[in-house]
């Protein structure tokens, strides 16, 4: 009986077919000057390597798409790009492990990125795709350090920055993650270096404050706020005993002033050596400066580690509160780069000061008390953080210690101030694959950008493009490429020779998507103000900080300077989850990393499509389990089998509109809210009911595949097409999403119960709806009822709908 059902085609071939009739209608290509109701659909943009897909990026693909589709039917004119990100120290790092060169290796990990990609049935805008090491897109990248230049946001400084030994090249702050280098695992150490910085701090304030406008999953908000981190507090100035400098600390806490019983300066702190000729234990000193660069900050700053330190002998600070001498010290718990690099230390307030305090046997002094008026303060043995009343703090005892921070400060001439622990993006690389920073370097004129009428400054074929590990790269060995004359004064010169950081290509590329071809402009300004901010983003959460933070600065500056109108980039994001396999995190090392090929071609992309989805909401991760997808794929065979034997004839069936109207509430409701999981249940329980039913009708069946399509887009295709015979019709993707009719949603009767006098009488079925008049019309005919109403006379009646009717007599 199942001859015929089943599609004798591979489901990959038939898929082809249909995927070729998409791209002659062009369906997926919006008129991007002319669209009426424009929905930008966006997945962040991928960095693949030669190795190809790995099946969780492929779920994450199709559940954009799955969003995208269902927008698409809903009327909006969608657009769903794609391109790659192939330049940077990924895909470098990947061509050195295999031997190859990475400017050849990117047209093969391009060939095959996109072929994998023409499988997975997603709408993509084909006619749009870009690659950063595109000289057409990257002279663009190089236009936008330009401008930032310009503006006084892109400087060169020499700066204690992230070195990874393995890597061989300077990293961002937002790229050691515990540690380690983001894309090697190697622990990070510091080098003095003079570096290219982007003046992101700048924007800081803005970044927190625009946080409360956006529609953002709430967790990469959090990680966004905690990695600005902004912390209100004071700066103040703490003379030294027979010298001229000062030590600046930054505090959370001025009001704890009276209890600062030493100082610490970070090891790399400038008055190491300022104060060399009054620091008796010199060489002690200078050991510990050598090994604490060595460290990580990470490891300079854990909790739990036993603090190291060594006083500086010969140098003593005045508390300014109360004149006291107090000793400084150097400790790599203090961090040079955040806040003067220097601090009070308050040991009864702060744990880290605390736990320092005991290991050397300095003074520990309370001066915030939560017991306040009671004088007893118990003996500390552990830092009290909280908030109380100030004692031993002179005239200030007694006052609360919120107020006394502001107090406090004025007293000893202190200012307020407000820090932030984001630092400025460093921006250049010494490596080779990445865009080569448009600058040159004129010993006359210094600093001189490339002129616009000569970008791009091309990347140059290197034979030798292994980083060296000098703090130079690889184009400094290349004469013909830094030889150059100084656009200003034609003297000689020297070209920048580092590259810029591959977040830098990925910061902006939604905006070149809208006008790949613009020779003139960046982009045509009003098809960006007609498309963007991105109406939906969908990405990892591992980019919470790295690529979301600098996508959002970059686009405050082309609004500062003045090329668009809004300075959020993405409405709207949500972070997926991620995919395991067995139970066990996917990984090279583990040798269990699904590549998605073999299964798309065996199974067909519908099913793998339906199979992804089925997992888990797209926000949460699943499990990876061959032995799951013959579930998606039985499911699909019994939709071609009802299609096979329903009655083409029979217009319309009134006793399946219940859950005819119940599934399309339920997956528009989920596929808006990418719970695409139970989306795919209730469709199950959909086609259960229509097989149960003797008179399954055209018009279900059309519903069903419309729900059906953004899941399973080229079987909702077919059967569309076959359901209208031989006319051809346009694609079931640009029909209609159906709506719901709520009538259909409640149950149509309930029991409703019948008291007299607050007792239970009877019972009965009612309509769901039904007015209070026919309910006490059918209670008087009730034969239980009749003998207790019976020539009583009726005081009152109270009706509560859906559930009773009470006849108080
Ligand atoms: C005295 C004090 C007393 C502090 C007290 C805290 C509690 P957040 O909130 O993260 O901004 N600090 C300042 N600069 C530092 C640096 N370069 N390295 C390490 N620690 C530093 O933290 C601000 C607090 O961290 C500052 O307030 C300072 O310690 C410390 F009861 O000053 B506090
Ligand atoms: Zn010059």
């Amino acid at each position: 009986m199942c001859r015929g059902v089943l599609n004798s085609m591979k489901p990959s071939q038939s898929e082809k077919r249909i995927r070729s009739q998409w791209d002659k209608k062009k369906i997926y290509e919006p008129d991007i000057a002319k669209a009426k109701r424009p929905f930008y659909n966006l997945m962040m943009f991928p960095y693949p390597s030669a190795e190809g897909l790995h099946i969780g990026g492929v779920r994450t693909f199709t559940g954009i798409d799955m969003y995208g589709r269902f927008k698409r039917m809903q009327g909006y004119d969608v657009f769903e790009p794609i391109g790659l990100d192939g330049f940077g120290i990924h895909s470098e790092n990947y061509a050195m492990k295999i031997k190859a060169h990475p400017m050849r290796l990117a047209g093969k990990t391009e060939k095959r990125f996109y072929e994998q990609l023409a499988v997975i049935g997603n709408g993509f805008a084909w006619n749009e795709r870009l690659e950063t090491y595109d000289p057409d897109y990257y002279k663009w990248t190089q236009w936008i350090f330009i401008q930032l230049y310009k503006n006084g946001l892109a400087y060169r400084k020499k700066a204690l920055v992230n070195w990874c030994p393995s890597c061989l090249t300077v990293l961002s702050d937002e790229q050691v993650v515990s540690g380690e280098c983001e894309r090697c695992g190697t622990a990070v150490v510091k080098k003095d270096l003079e570096q290219w910085f982007f003046r992101i701090t700048k924007y800081a304030e803005r970044m927190l404050r625009n946080l409360d406008t956006i529609d953002w999953s709430e967790n990469i908000k959090m990680a966004q706020r905690n990695w600005i981190g902004k912390s209100d507090g004071a700066e103040i100035d703490f003379k030294i005993l027979g010298a001229k400098e000062r030590i600046r600390v930054f505090t959370t806490r001025p009001d704890t002033l009276f209890g600062a019983t030493y100082m610490v300066l970070a090891p790399e702190h400038p008055l190491v050596s300022a104060l060399e000729e009054k620091i008796e234990n010199r060489a002690e000193v200078s050991r510990y400066v050598r090994d604490a660069k060595k460290k990580s900050e990470m490891e300079r700053t854990r909790e739990e580690k036993e603090k190291t330190g060594v006083l500086l002998r010969g140098v003593k600070a005045l508390n300014p509160a109360n004149g006291e001498g107090i000793p400084v010290f150097i400790a790599d718990y203090v961090l040079a780069g955040y806040g003067t690099g220097a601090i009070m230390a308050v040991p009864a307030h702060d744990k880290r000061d605390f736990q320092f305090a005991n290991q050397f046997k300095l003074p520990i002094r309370m001066v915030v008390c939560p017991h306040y008026p009671e004088k007893t303060c118990p003996v500390l043995d552990t830092a009290y953080e909280g908030q109380g009343h100030l004692v031993d703090s002179g005239k200030f005892n007694g006052m609360k210690s919120e107020d006394a921070k502001k107090e406090i400060t004025g007293f000893v001439g202190g200012t307020l101030k407000t820090t932030y622990r984001l630092r400025d993006w460093l921006i250049s690389r010494q490596r080779y694959w990445g865009p080569p920073i448009p600058m040159i370097h004129c010993e006359r004129c210094g600093i001189v950008p490339v002129p616009e009428k000569d970008l791009p400054v091309k990347l140059p074929f290197i034979k030798d493009f292994q980083p060296k590990g000098k703090g130079e790269s690889p184009l400094a060995s290349l004469k013909s490429f830094y030889q150059v004359k100084c656009p200003q004064c034609k003297g000689k010169a020297r070209r920048e020779t580092d590259v810029s950081d591959t977040f830098l290509d990925s910061a902006w590329y939604f905006f070149r998507y809208l006008d790949i071809k613009n020779k003139k402009n960046i982009f045509d300004a009003t098809r960006v103000k007609k498309w963007l901010p991105v109406d939906m983003y969908i990405g990892g959460a591992e980019h919470s900080v790295l690529h979301l933070l600098y996508t959002r600065f970059i686009t405050m500056v082309l609004k500062d300077i003045g090329l668009i109108s809004f300075e959020e980039p993405f409405k709207k994001f949500r972070a997926h989850g991620l995919i395991t396999k067995d139970g066990a995190k996917m990984s090279k090392s583990k040798g269990n990393v699904v590549s998605p090929d073999a299964y798309f071609s065996k199974y067909g992309a519908d099913v793998m499509r339906m199979y992804l989805a089925f997992l888990a909401p797209l926000s949460e991760g699943g499990d990876f389990r061959d032995a799951g997808i013959s579930g998606i794929t039985r499911f699909l065979l019994r939709v071609r089998k009802l299609f096979k034997t329903f009655d083409k004839n029979k217009k319309s069936s009134p006793n399946l509109q219940k859950v005819v109207h119940r599934s399309i509430k339920k997956v528009t409701e989920d596929l808006e809210s990418l719970r695409y999981n139970t989306a795919i249940s209730q469709l199950m329980i959909f086609l259960s009911e229509m097989e149960k039913s003797e008179e399954v009708a055209k018009d279900n069946i059309i519903i069903f595949l419309k729900l059906l399509a953004p899941f399973a887009p080229f079987a909702a295709e077919e059967l569309w097409q076959k359901l209208n015979g031989k006319k051809i019709v346009p694609s079931i993707h640009t029909s209609e999403w159906p709506t719901y009719d709520p009538r259909y949603l409640e149950d149509s009767t309930y029991v409703l119960v019948i008291q007299v006098n607050g007792k239970i009488r009877d019972q009965v079925d009612v309509p769901m709806v039904i007015s209070q008049k026919d309910v006490e019309a059918l209670v008087e005919t009730r034969e239980k009822i009749k003998p207790w109403i019976f020539g009583k006379k009726i005081k009152k009646i109270i009706f509560v709908p859906k559930k009773l009717i009470n006849i108080v007599v």
